[in-house]
């Protein structure tokens, strides 16, 4: 019996080494959409497709720091979620690479070139609006007002109450960020930010983290996306949804080839599969409410309405500039982070 499984052993080893032998198909993806959402996505893909996924999950800016660091020996190969605005950071710098997929015709025209330059240097997965959630229990028993829109929440009755990230490794909260400049100017911007520091009692590092907490009473407001929120709401948690009345940002969240992928087919096919209405379609199984970039996937009741609320015209050319983007972050770090208080 012993000897079988030996020569079962060296049987098995050597068809491993024979020239020609199939080594597995295995694809790193780097993923910066909500946790639960990139396990699913990593799980299913490789179920449908035999190709084994590494995924690591990161915030968007992180991502792209990972990517500069790692662009002389690049060790990813598709970058899946996260903010548009740092995709075209990463494809201006080189990071990554065109890749128009055969089912990019099938997408909505906003997801169909987000750079609009004819190269899909990325490609639109999915759309979602920046906003504020609040817990109302907590305003309830501080008898706090709840807020409208983005003025309400500078009130001296928030301070310490509010959380946003911090938007060098957050995409979020650079779209904040990109937000306030475009509504308000860059002057006056910043003066709202430093007010709003006056009420922030954390900057947390991940864009989806401020409304977790929220919702656990860590805090009472949090400056999210609302499809993060909404999240919130679906686990029963007592949180509201403000789109604020002055208007709002929204991101188109992409995904980029990365530039020396390593697994070049692999990458090519998880783009393709990840385009598909039924790929699209586990966002909901994993409670992701962005509203799909293929007008088949089914569109979940939680999503919230952006065709309800007042959305700002983004300039995302101009916002993922490196120029731009480094000195609003600059700025912030210069005159924001911890003044206000
Ligand atoms: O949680 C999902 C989501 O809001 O996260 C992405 C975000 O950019 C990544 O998180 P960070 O803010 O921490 O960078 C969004 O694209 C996505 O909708």
């Amino acid at each position: 019996m012993r000897r079988a499984w030996w020569i079962l052993a060296l049987a098995v080893a050597l068809a491993g080494c024979r020239p020609g032998a199939r080594r597995p198909r295995r694809l790193t993806l780097y993923c910066s959409a909500q946790h639960e959402w990139c396990e699913l996505v990593a799980r299913r893909f490789e179920e449908s497709s035999g190709i084994r996924v590494s995924m690591i999950r990161k915030s968007t800016g992180e991502v792209y720091a990972q990517l500069w660091a790692e662009r002389g020996n690049p060790k990813g190969d598709v970058w899946w979620g996260g903010t548009g605005d740092t995709h075209f950071q990463a494809a201006h710098a080189n990071l990554t690479r065109p890749y128009r997929s055969p089912r990019v015709p099938e997408l909505f025209s906003w997801a169909q070139d987000p750079m609009g330059d004819g190269e899909n240097r990325t490609t639109g997965i999915y759309m979602g609006a920046l906003g504020i959630a609040y817990n109302r229990e907590w305003l309830a028993k501080k008898g706090i007002e709840p807020p409208t829109g983005w003025q309400d929440i500078l009130r001296p009755d928030f301070k310490g109450e509010i959380q946003m990230a911090n938007p060098n490794s957050s995409g979020t909260a650079y779209t904040a960020l990109a937000t306030f400049v475009q509504l308000y100017g860059e002057a006056e911007a910043f003066k709202l930010l430093l007010k709003l520091d006056a009420n922030i009692n954390q900057y947390t590092q991940s864009g989806a983290a401020p409304v977790r907490n929220a919702a656990r009473g860590e805090a009472g407001v949090a400056v999210v996306f609302l499809h993060d929120a909404a999240t919130q709401v679906a686990a029963g948690f007592p949180i509201e949804l403000v789109a604020p009345v002055e208007g709002t940002g929204y991101e188109v969240g992409c995904v980029s080839m990365v530039r020396g992928a390593r697994h070049p087919d692999e990458a090519r096919a998880f783009i393709d599969w990840s385009l598909s209405p039924e790929a699209q379609g586990l966002a909901a199984e994993a409670h992701a409410y962005q509203v799909p970039s293929h007008p088949q996937a089914t569109v979940p009741p939680e999503a919230p309405r952006m065709e309800q609320m007042k959305l700002i015209d983004f300039d995302f050319g101009r916002f993922s500039e490196k120029a731009v983007r480094g000195h609003l972050l600059k700025r912030w770090d210069d005159e924001v982070k911890g003044r206000g208080r």
